[in-house]
């Protein structure tokens, strides 16, 4: 797997742009904290594209009802493809970034694929509303579909930056050494250990002897055995990922 080199110089900072109906709904949460901060500090940039400028007719209709029937709208091909192409005529970093088309339908959001578009120039995302869109579009233009769980939401704007904020804060610099990257979850196929710290004793629960031995080999073998519990309760799918192999 690739990473980040040490000292990563980049031409031009992690770069996400979102075709939406709700421009509004950003930069939202994503101005806050961490990840906000980096925005501050130019280590990466949004960008929105309002669908709806690019809707045809005097009622900038950007829907339609879908072909054969059957309830709600469907995003229609031709104006998300304006959409797409005018983005990238007007800057040639936008022409390089790969299409996301957010979707439950769409293969699952990973820290495996989180990694990987951190690693390339930024992400041009399509978040969706109704009950999709035109199929042609997706092929014609690329997307690639992607869902961050298995539930539906409203529309893609929240999954939109769900998966900016998973791939901000692995950009070099985002994260300071104090809050490493290297013990959190699935970096080693399994659930974090718990984590204590004072009081030592509270409402008569006390933080686990071993924590507090300054042994570090215990230490190390409590938190990989209670690492492994927790897995193997919670996520048995993280044990056997190909149950079919
Ligand atoms: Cl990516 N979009 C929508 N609308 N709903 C979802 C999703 C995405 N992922 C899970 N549910």
């Amino acid at each position: 797997m690739p990473h980040h080199p040490a000292s990563d110089q980049r031409t031009a900072p992690w770069q996400a742009s979102v075709i939406t109906l709700f421009p509004e709904m950003f930069p939202g949460p994503l101005a806050v904290s961490l990840v906000g901060q980096a925005l501050q500090a130019g280590l990466w940039s949004l960008a929105t594209i309002p669908l709806r400028d690019f809707g045809e007719g005097r009622h900038r209709q950007v829907d339609d009802t879908p072909a054969g029937g059957g309830a709600g709208m469907v995003l229609r091909a031709d104006v998300v493809a304006t959409a797409v192409d005018r983005t990238r005529a007007a800057s040639p970093k936008a022409a390089a970034l790969p299409a996301i088309y957010l979707s439950p339908r769409g293969e699952p959001l990973t820290q495996e694929l989180v990694k990987e578009l951190s690693l390339g120039p930024g992400v041009l995302l399509l978040a969706g509303r109704f009950e999709g869109v035109d199929e042609r579009v997706l092929e014609a233009r690329s997307f690639r579909e992607v869902s961050i769980g298995d539930y539906v939401l409203s529309g893609g704007e929240l999954a939109a930056m769900v998966l900016i904020d998973a791939c901000v804060r692995l950009i070099p610099g985002v994260i300071g050494a104090s809050e490493s990257l290297a013990h959190e979850s699935f970096e080693n196929g399994l659930l974090e250990y718990p984590q204590y710290t004072r009081p030592r004793d509270w409402e008569g629960r006390p933080i686990p002897e071993v924590l507090l031995s300054g042994d570090h080999g215990r230490i190390e073998k409590w938190r990989r055995a209670e690492s492994e519990r927790l897995t193997r309760s919670r996520r048995p799918d993280l044990l056997n990922p190909n149950p079919k192999d």
